[in-house]
């Protein structure tokens, strides 16, 4: 599992603020403890407050490439601010996200083939988020070939059925699981796959437990990576331990602490 740390959002008050004040030990304190805790590379989004979107993503990138070396995940609606952070990366990065829009389609993967980055592919178009798992699977074809199309190679793709909260969209929850499992049949190899998934619990009332017992379902439909809050370790634990179960890293009775050290 990779695993995406979620809290570097300018959705966040704290980090709303530190981006707006360019106070750069608040970033960097969250950059270093997102990474002491698990983190494989971490999301980078300015959210809603930063009036130069551009600019505030060139100094995040700087800011947090002075404490961390991992590699960032650039989370934007608008290919300018994202490109802003693919010029300064020094790892191989992440973008986030084009959907199976054309016109998308057409602006990101040329970026990720001159950034030689790896893409999110959310499986939506201008209509929206799709109710069941065939337009996802529809979508996430549309993204797929578009790749092949742009000489991207599919090890660098991770296509995003788009987790919805259940307290909304209950039903979607399934929906969702059963798209991880179509999407390895999709193609040959099958896309990495990847979820929002604090997404899931937005306006409940036990986050942490719906978080974690969502995400050990998804691992167990094949997903590869998550955006998570690494700081949550009862989420990292269960992450942890379903790997064990399926396999995919070796038991010993000290196994939660031998994974933590890699
Ligand atoms: N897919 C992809 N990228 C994504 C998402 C996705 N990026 C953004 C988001 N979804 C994943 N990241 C978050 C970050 C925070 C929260 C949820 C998802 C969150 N924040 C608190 C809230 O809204 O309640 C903020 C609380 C506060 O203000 O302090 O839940 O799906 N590819």
């Amino acid at each position: 599992m990779v695993t995406i740390g979620e809290l570097i959002n300018g959705m966040y008050t704290v980090v709303g603020k530190a981006i707006v004040e360019k106070d750069k030990k608040a970033i960097q304190k969250i950059a270093k403890e997102q990474v002491e805790q698990g983190a494989d590379v971490l999301d980078v989004n300015t959210g809603p407050v930063a009036k130069d979107p551009v600019d505030a993503m060139k100094w995040l990138t700087e800011t947090i490439q002075e404490v961390v070396s991992v590699p960032l995940c650039f989370d934007s609606t608008k290919a300018a601010v994202i490109e802003a952070g693919l010029q300064l990366a020094k790892g191989k990065s992440i973008i986030n996200s084009t959907t199976a829009d054309d016109e998308k389609l057409n602006k990101l993967l040329p970026l990720a083939k001159k950034y030689n980055a790896q893409i999110i592919g959310l499986t939506l178009d201008k209509s929206g988020v799709p109710k069941d798992r065939h337009k996802r699977s529809e979508h996430a074809l549309k993204i797929i070939s578009s790749c092949m199309e742009h000489d991207i190679p599919l090890d660098d793709v991770y296509i995003d059925p788009i987790v919805m909260p259940v307290n909304v969209a209950q039903p979607q929850a399934m929906e969702l699981l059963e798209s991880l499992r179509e999407f390895q049949v999709i193609s040959d190899p099958p896309p990495k796959t990847v979820v929002g998934l604090s997404n899931v619990s937005q306006g409940t009332k036990d986050r942490s437990l719906i978080n974690r017992t969502f995400l050990v379902m998804a691992i167990a439909f094949g997903l590869s990576a998550a955006i998570v809050d690494p700081l949550d370790k009862e989420l990292m634990d269960a992450m942890i331990t379903s790997e064990l179960i399926l396999n995919k890293s070796i038991y010993c009775d000290s196994y939660l602490n031998a994974y933590r050290k890699k």
